[in-house]
């Protein structure tokens, strides 16, 4: 079919104008990804008296990462890249590069920093947690830490996350390195040490498992009490909220608000929300109710001043490696759409939803080859959030395009109308999943794309 008579030169410019022509047609046909007329989280949290944030991986920032995390977020907190094992992985040697390219993008971005975290029980370097150290070598080596770490970022950091993760569940002490070598005093050390070290931070106790009303929240309530009492700074409490479907506490709205009549601020600091695999729609509409009253209880304690997902993507998460079988914990899927549970949050802070928050499946039309006299076309039915279980799909060819030859469907063509529908082998389109057809036809003076629909 081929015509030997047509050009390398002519087919390569044909082939070129092809390509750009199903681009073209990808982004109008399959349009998930994007969403650029909704208003930003970062805005909606703003008109809100909120800072909406995110963990992030420092090397990650660039290309569709880098541009979700700057535009929609208001707040970065380095996922891993301040722990005392990624700055000071060798004794008196210090590595900055991921946590300084973090605080760079924040600057650029007009973005604050939640510094995580100073003091806790792991990710600490080998040559900390293997020494054995008297008790007044554990308190310099933490309180020199916490000068070296707390001063270099001085003036660029809205919150530090000071000590993490405290208390057992029934609320008694963790036994840590700090708190077997220190006592429960370990925790005021710390925070005297970075009030001294950047005045102008907000000093955070931050935990897990403390989001309802139960006894380790109560137990950081009386801890925070006891050190207002004492007049040892602390501004903030943090709710760390890795959280399962469907089990969002009741008294998590209570919990934020007893915090906040302490005098203290309140952050939802690594909030995600995990389900079994796979994901389905079901899933999904719950994860959005979930995250949705998550925000909707931070939005109403004026002291909740901080939201933050725990990683903003599927992709970048610790869920799945953590619980085999359970993911799909963030706001947004592995290719960055945004998933129902966006517009959760997003509904919590007064925006408007623009695309179906259920799901959907989509046909996108695009032009393989193409030469003097025919091309080669494909059509691949994607499907998020939905599945099928039969596809037909349609289009009117404006130019007297003609399909001579179809496969993996079965296409008719009357006229103008074109219609395909599945072959007995791949009518199923599962949720998350693609099926695709191709076929030639004839075409001669223009080839625009048909916008196609699926039905
Ligand atoms: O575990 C979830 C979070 C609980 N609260 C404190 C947070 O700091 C903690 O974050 C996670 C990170 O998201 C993970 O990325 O902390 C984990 C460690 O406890 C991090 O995992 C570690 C892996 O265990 C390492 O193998 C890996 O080298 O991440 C490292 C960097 O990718």
């Amino acid at each position: 079919m081929r015509s030997s008579s047509s050009s390398f030169r002519a087919r390569i410019a044909a082939a070129l104008l092809a390509s750009a022509a199903t681009v073209g047609a990808l982004l109008t046909a399959a349009a998930p990804a994007a969403h650029a007329a909704d208003t930003p989280l970062r805005d909606l949290g703003a008109a809100k008296g909120k800072v909406i944030g995110t963990a992030v991986t420092g090397s990650k920032l660039t290309g569709t990462y880098g541009d979700i995390a700057g535009t929609q977020f208001g707040s970065l907190t380095p996922g891993n890249a301040m722990k005392w094992g990624s700055v000071e992985p060798t004794q008196g040697t210090f590595n900055w590069a991921e946590a300084d390219q973090i605080v760079a993008f924040a600057q650029a971005h007009n973005q604050q920093v939640r510094g995580h975290t100073l003091v806790w029980h792991s990710q600490n370097p080998g040559w900390l947690t293997n020494g054995s150290w008297t008790s007044a070598q554990l308190s310099t080596l933490l309180q020199n830490h916490i000068d070296t770490e707390v001063g270099r970022y001085k003036g660029r950091i809205a919150a530090w996350d000071v000590v993490n993760e405290p208390f057992n569940e029934d609320g008694t002490y963790r036994s840590t390195l700090w708190y077997n070598g220190l006592g429960a005093d370990y925790i005021a050390t710390a925070l005297t040490r970075a009030r001294a070290a950047d005045p102008a931070a907000k000093l955070y106790i931050n935990d897990y498992n403390v989001e309802g009303v139960n006894a380790k929240s109560t137990a950081l309530y009386n801890l925070v009490k006891s050190l207002k009492e004492r007049g040892v700074p602390i501004d903030g409490v943090g709710l760390q909220a890795h959280l399962i479907l469907g089990q969002v506490p009741s008294t998590l709205q209570q919990n934020i608000q007893r915090f906040a009549d302490l005098g203290v601020d309140v952050a939802i600091t690594e909030l995600d929300i995990r389900m079994t695999l796979p994901s389905d729609s079901t899933k999904l509409a719950q994860q959005k109710a979930d995250y949705k009253a998550v925000t909707a209880a931070c939005v109403a304690v004026a002291r909740c001043v901080n939201f933050t997902v725990w990683g903003f993507t599927d992709s970048d998460s610790w869920v799945e490696s953590t619980f085999p079988g359970q993911g799909a914990a963030t706001p947004y899927d592995a290719n960055y759409a945004p998933k129902p549970a966006y517009y959760g949050i997003s509904e919590a802070l007064g925006g408007t939803t623009t695309p179906p928050p259920t799901g959907a499946c989509t046909a996108a039309y695009s032009v393989g080859s193409q030469w003097n006299t025919g091309f080669t076309g494909n059509v691949t039915i994607s499907c998020s959030g939905a599945s099928l279980s039969s596809w037909r799909v349609s289009w009117t060819y404006g130019a007297g395009q003609q399909i001579t030859q179809a496969w993996n469907a079965t296409c008719t063509q009357s006229g103008a109308a074109v219609s395909c529908q599945n072959a007995s082998y791949n009518g199923t389109v599962p949720d998350g999943g693609s099926v695709s057809f191709g076929f030639n036809a004839s075409w001669s003076g223009s080839n625009p794309v048909p916008t196609v629909t699926l039905g």
